[in-house]
């Protein structure tokens, strides 16, 4: 048997020998210029053409105001002047009035759009509450949880459960509740003193002061890459997700600290969908429309949690400067990952879309799950009763 094993080695062996020499006698006659290099006859650039969605536009713009190679093309006289737009920033941020012309159906779109169009411009919001202290000692995971100025009950469930800060299996854990604000406009109560009381007693409350709507979670998204830069460059990792969701904390900070240096650096999990696109339905939340964005989505994780290295969010953070604003934030994120050569990885302990009904009130089954979307404040305390409990068995 081990003989016959020898002699099939053997074989293979001397079989990759003559391929080796095949090749290399192929790739020796490149050198000695028997071969063509193939010089294409045109540039491999095309002249940017305006794209027909707004979107799509303003990031051909900033492509072509950051890449030396695109604008060394062109003289600074024959730059055609859709491109010569160098984004209106002024600071208190002011609509941008242009966009009423720039998108075609503007008039016709619903006011979430003409909202969000005549603010994506506007990156910088001063802050209003912060913790400028919370990370004094670097933590080693960060929680970050997207929270709305009323939810006082799913933050105070978050703290009593997954969201229990100091040391949680050896390692530290810091959390935060990222809120915007609740403008007077929109006839919502004025809670500023109860979050004020919030903050001064948890500690754990940044808000800043822009509206804090669906369409501006993206805004959100670049004031915490912001933030985390000034405030706590030091995490080791980041978990940003949503505030109805039940994460395993004990699950993550072991999978964590069983990741080698070269995986921990890059890390960026998460529910990753691909070959996603913008919806055309009118009805559903995440409508856009053609005038808007065209093209497929590049890969992106849901945006109910995922979760990320130290070092991911500083490149993040660098290169968001470059990515247009998008009204999705989840999409937002995966944009940039996109600019920076990486795509988020799946990880099936991540359901956003929830388990099985017949599993849901089964502790066993959280056991090695990262994350469970959704839960009520109930829920979530009741999950982490289940898994802090020390006679829970589980196969
Ligand atoms: C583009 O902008 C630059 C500086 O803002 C200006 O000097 C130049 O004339 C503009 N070019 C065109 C074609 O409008
Ligand atoms: C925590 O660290 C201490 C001392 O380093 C060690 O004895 C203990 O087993 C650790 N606990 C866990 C849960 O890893
Ligand atoms: C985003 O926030 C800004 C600043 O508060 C606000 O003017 C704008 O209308 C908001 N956008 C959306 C889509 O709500
Ligand atoms: C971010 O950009 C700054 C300035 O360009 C650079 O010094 C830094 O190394 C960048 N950080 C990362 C993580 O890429
Ligand atoms: C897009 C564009 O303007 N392309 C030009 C780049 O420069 C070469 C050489 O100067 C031109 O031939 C291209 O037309």
């Amino acid at each position: 048997m081990a003989r016959r094993r020898l002699k099939l080695v053997t074989v293979i062996m001397m079989v990759n020998f003559f391929i080796f020499i095949i090749i290399s006698r192929h790739s020796s006659q490149d050198k000695n210029g028997r071969h063509k290099v193939h010089i294409p006859p045109k540039p491999f650039w095309s002249e940017l053409v305006p794209s027909p969605a707004y979107c799509n536009r303003q990031q051909q713009i900033l492509d072509f105001h950051n890449n030396p190679v695109l604008a060394a093309n062109y003289s600074a006289a024959d730059v055609p002047d859709w491109l010569n737009e160098t984004g209106v920033t002024s600071s208190p941020c002011r609509p941008n009035d242009k966009v009423t012309t720039q998108v075609k159906d503007y008039n016709s779109l619903p006011v979430r759009f003409k909202d969000f169009l005549s603010f994506m411009h506007c990156r910088s919001y001063p802050i209003m509450v912060d913790q400028p202290e919370v990370c004094k000692d670097p933590p080693f995971l960060l929680l970050a949880v997207k929270s709305l100025a009323p939810h006082f009950e799913r933050r105070q469930a978050i703290r009593q459960s997954w969201g229990r800060a100091g040391v949680v299996a050896n390692k530290t854990v810091v959390t935060v509740f990222l809120l915007g604000n609740t403008m007077a406009g929109d006839h919502h109560p004025d809670l500023s003193g109860m979050l004020q009381y919030e903050g001064l007693h948890h500690k754990d409350i940044i808000q800043w002061d822009y509206r804090d709507s669906f369409f501006n979670l993206t805004v959100k998204e670049v004031l915490f890459l912001e933030w985390i830069q000034n405030r706590c460059p030091g995490a080791r990792f980041v978990f940003k997700g949503d505030d109805d969701v039940f994460v395993n904390t004990f699950r993550i900070l072991d999978f964590l600290g069983g990741l080698s240096e070269p995986k921990a650096r890059d890390l960026f999990v998460g529910d990753a969908i691909t070959n996603a696109g913008p919806h055309r339905d009118k009805k559903v939340k995440y409508f856009i429309p053609e005038s808007m964005y065209v093209g497929p989505y590049p890969p992106y994780a849901g945006g109910g949690g995922y979760l990320y290295s130290g070092d991911i969010a500083a490149r993040l953070h660098n290169v968001s400067r470059h990515v247009a604003l998008y009204p999705i934030d989840d999409v937002y994120t995966g944009m940039c990952l996109r600019k920076l050569g990486l795509a988020p990885e799946k990880h099936k302990g991540f359901r956003t879309f929830n388990i099985e009904e017949k599993y849901r009130s089964n502790p066993c089954a959280y056991k090695s799950l990262m994350l469970v979307h959704p839960r009520t404040p109930q829920e979530m305390i009741q999950i982490w009763a289940w898994l802090s409990s020390p006679g829970l068995k589980c196969q």
